[in-house]
């Protein structure tokens, strides 16, 4: 863990001229009447799920480059959770990956992660790669799909680890199960697109029946990879007729790399929103596709007109929706990675609600694009960061969180515990 103390000694120097700071801001947003005191409580309350396999390096299929101390159990991946939620204050929950997180003793690991401030997010179902109760049952195999599968048992299979999983959900106190497929095809020809989408959606349906009532299931959308032909869930619209086709209280769920280069991923939100049907944000960057890389790190004008429409569909506030971080760490500490990429999901939720909806609304109705363009400029051209350091503050977290990290030692001190091979992350 890292001790309260220990953040309050780094926030004693980092917090020198915060008060200043954030006086200066709120009186330049102020000219055009925003509240800064709202865009503080409201960052302060926003928070966004740590992944499991995130707390550990991620790799390509070149291979990966682990660091000492890394966690080794799920419970070290809880402790790390806990340590970034120390100095961020806005990472409250975990989001499980099963079979890479499998606890014995479901129970037991809730307790251990309340007794550290953290709760259960969405559970994530993996039928992606075989897994040993898979192969062991009868040769059954993903290799050639899952719910997609023309092979019953396979399918059978699938349906069967994604209840399993909602009922260890269940007794984490998690609320929900995103289904991400890797379903589809490497080469033409090699299934019926109809056929796959049918098997798919009978699969869902399944899974469906078994929720629970104040449960959601997500279905998340991805163009390519591993199925470089075709995915079965290739795009929202696809997203859309599979949550549809499921039932009421299956959403979609936009990962910002599972895109095609320049789809305008804010009208995609605003289209699922407008239909009732967002249910969950999975939160990265990519130059290329599914790069997982740092969020914000690459396109932040557009990450801050998708925090507008998020905005736009929560009637001015953040909507409810299961947040989480999906990022590949390959060169940075993890734990380094996840700052950064909390603190620029922070900074720009704060830059989205500087934004004067009604200045913006005169620009659309007066048809002025020129003075739309200023007023969505004038706030993201605002240094904000101030705004982001106080509500951070006022969480009990870090002002600077990366530097209160990195002065706590927590990586050595890890790395002694757990020595220099651990890894958990099921990559
Ligand atoms: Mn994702």
């Amino acid at each position: 863990m890292i001790p309260t103390e220990r953040i309050a000694e780094s926030n004693e120097d980092a917090g020198r001229f915060l008060a200043a700071d954030v006086a200066h801001v709120s009186d330049v947003v102020g000219r055009w009447g925003v509240d800064a005191e709202r865009v503080i409580s409201s960052v302060a309350r926003f928070s966004v799920a740590a992944p499991s396999w995130a707390v550990g390096t991620g790799g390509t299929r070149f291979g990966r480059f682990p660091i000492p101390g890394e966690p080794r159990t799920t419970y070290e991946k809880i402790d790390d959770v806990a340590a970034l939620n120390a100095l961020t204050g806005a990472n409250r929950t975990v989001s499980l990956h099963v079979p890479w997180d499998d606890p014995d003793d479901p129970v037991a690991l809730r307790a251990y992660a309340r007794e550290r401030g953290i709760c259960f997010d969405a559970m994530n179902s993996n039928t992606f790669q075989d897994n040993p109760s898979t192969t062991a049952n009868g040769g059954i195999s993903y290799k050639f799909g899952s719910l997609a599968n023309v092979d019953e048992g396979a399918r059978k299979a699938a349906v069967e680890h994604n209840l399993a999983v909602i009922d260890l959900g269940v007794q984490l106190g998690s609320k929900a199960i995103t289904v991400w497929l890797a379903d589809g095809m490497n080469h033409p020809g090699q299934a019926n697109f109809r056929g796959q989408f049918e098997r798919v959606l009978d699969g869902l349906r399944a899974i469906h029946e078994h929720l629970p009532p104040d449960w959601l299931m997500f279905t998340e959308h991805k163009p390519f990879e591993p199925s470089f032909y075709a995915s079965v869930n290739n795009d929202w619209g696809s997203s859309m007729l599979l949550a549809q086709g499921t039932g009421e209280q299956c959403l979609c769920l936009v990962d910002l790399g599972h895109h095609l280069p320049n789809t305008n991923i804010e009208q995609v939100v605003s289209r699922l929103a407008m239909a009732g049907r967002l249910g969950g944000f999975h939160f990265n960057d990519s130059k290329y596709g599914d790069d997982d890389l740092t969020v914000g790190s690459i396109n932040h004008f557009q990450l801050f007109l998708i925090f507008l429409e998020l905005l736009e569909a929560g009637g001015g506030s953040m909507p409810d929706l299961a947040y989480m971080i999906d990022e590949s760490h390959n060169l940075k500490d993890p734990l380094e990675d996840l700052i950064q990429a909390t603190d620029a999901i922070q900074h720009t939720l704060a830059l989205a609600l500087c934004v004067s909806h009604d200045d913006l609304t005169d620009a659309q109705q007066a048809n002025d694009p020129a003075r739309a363009a200023e007023v969505l400029h004038r706030a993201f051209r605002t240094d904000v960061r101030p705004l982001v350091a106080e509500a951070r503050r006022r969480n009990g977290a870090a002002i600077d969180p990366l530097a209160a990290y990195r002065a706590a030692g927590y990586r050595a001190a890890a790395a002694a515990e757990r020595g220099a091979s651990g890894a958990a992350t099921g990559l």
